[in-house]
């Protein structure tokens, strides 16, 4: 049963203020963060601003001391009809971390098997080498991503990402093409979109790796046009999906995600129909049950990224992605772009066996991510099971 609950600003990779919550059972105190996006979609549910989130606690504690931790489902209920509206009266980021840290309550901080005690897959770790958009860059497309679809196990697939990674850092400062880093510890590169994807695909096949891209479309939507600054271009909707088509094509992209903006569900369909690619909406569904229903019936691409905060309760994120899979879409989870050392994430992505995971490369805060993976992959060694690395189906 939940004896107190208490909560204290903390602060995130970009240094915002973001918040602690710690949730006390009779094992003890169990704990967890709330993550914050910076290109986040109109479809999410409301965050507040940290220091009013903080004085939420105190007028809802009342009603959530009591429950049952192990009743997750309870606990996220009450704290969505305590939300109201896109949950605007108590805060997304609030009741992201109070759930994450009730089923930490509820497990006794063993996340994966509390929610699927025959979990085995571990996710490939997808990883953000080159970026730009919201999160700082030259390029207008906000991600180069990479992960080793042949790694044997979770060491593996680690390593080539660094690999990568650090091979990009090299020729980075050899020829001066960098400016440091972004807000997901990607580098910066001083070319554009192109010249980027013509650089990071030579490297990532050198070590094995697939590329993707989050294009984050919607972040330059405007006005019915996209407008990549740095090639000097403005599409329309169809021309866009010629030329996401092409990159598909021309790079080999395994992965896609946000190729549109966030009401496009046509367009992420015709797009789905022309290519072999895994086309991922993040901003299109916004973790939400009923986009991810319209999604499927309209083929609205074929996955989907499942961010706990989006919805802001675990128990939502959860059902999203099980309404996701059942109708063929694949599941990745996600991490934000301000991020804290807290990996939940990552015993989600087993949990919901999710065969990516998307947690950026370097910084102390992506890290964790991967590190936490390898301690599942460990913990699952010790029982009667093999870990396993997840299965690709795209
Ligand atoms: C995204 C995320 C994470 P943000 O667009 O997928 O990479 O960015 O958290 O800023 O929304
Ligand atoms: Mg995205």
């Amino acid at each position: 049963m939940i004896k107190d609950i208490i909560a204290l600003p903390s602060y995130n990779s970009r240094g915002e203020q973001t918040l602690k919550v710690w949730i006390m059972n009779k094992s003890g105190f169990y704990s967890a963060y709330a993550p914050s996006g910076k290109s986040r979609g109109k479809w999410e549910a409301k965050t507040l601003d940290a220091k009013k989130a903080l004085k939420v606690l105190p007028r809802i504690k009342k009603r959530l001391i009591g429950l049952k931790e192990k009743d997750f489902e309870i606990f996220d209920d009450t704290l969505e009809k305590l939300g109201g509206k896109n949950l605007g009266k108590i805060g997304a980021n609030l009741s992201t971390a109070l759930s994450m840290a009730n089923i930490r309550a509820a497990s006794d901080n063993k996340v994966y098997k509390f929610l699927n005690p025959d979990a085995r897959h571990v996710p490939f770790p997808l990883g953000n080498v080159i970026g730009g958009g919201a999160h700082g860059g030259f390029t207008s497309i906000q991600e180069f991503l990479v992960f080793d679809p042949k790694a044997k196990d979770i060491f593996q697939a680690i390593e080539t990402n660094f690999k990568v990674w650090n091979d990009v850092r090299k020729v980075l400062r050899l020829k001066g093409f960098t400016v440091g880093r972004n807000d997901e510890g990607a580098w910066i590169m001083r070319k554009d979109d192109f010249k980027t994807l013509d650089f990071i695909t030579k490297i990532a096949e050198k070590h094995g790796a697939k590329v993707g891209v989050d294009i984050a479309a919607g972040e330059f939507y405007k006005r019915g046009k996209y407008i990549y600054h740095s090639l000097k271009k403005k599409f329309n909707s169809g021309e866009q999906l010629e030329f996401v088509k092409d990159l598909i094509k021309t790079y080999k992209l395994a992965y896609v995600e946000d190729p549109f903006h966030e009401n496009d569900f046509k367009s992420f369909s015709e797009l789905k129909k022309k290519v072999k690619c895994l086309i991922v909406g993040d901003d299109l569904f916004a973790t939400n049950p009923e986009r991810i229903i319209k999604g499927i019936d309209k083929e609205a691409g074929n996955g989907i990224l499942i961010k706990p905060d989006q919805i802001g309760l675990v128990s939502r994120a959860i059902l999203t992605a099980e309404i996701a899979k059942r109708g063929g879409f694949t599941p990745v989870v996600s991490h934000r772009s301000g991020e804290t050392e807290d990996a939940f994430i990552s015993d989600l992505a087993v949990a919901i066996e999710a065969p990516l995971l998307k947690c950026g490369i370097s910084g102390t805060e992506r890290v964790a991510k991967v590190n936490r993976l390898i301690e599942i992959w460990n913990g699952i060694k010790g029982t009667k099971r093999k870990p396993q690395m997840a299965k690709l189906k795209f």
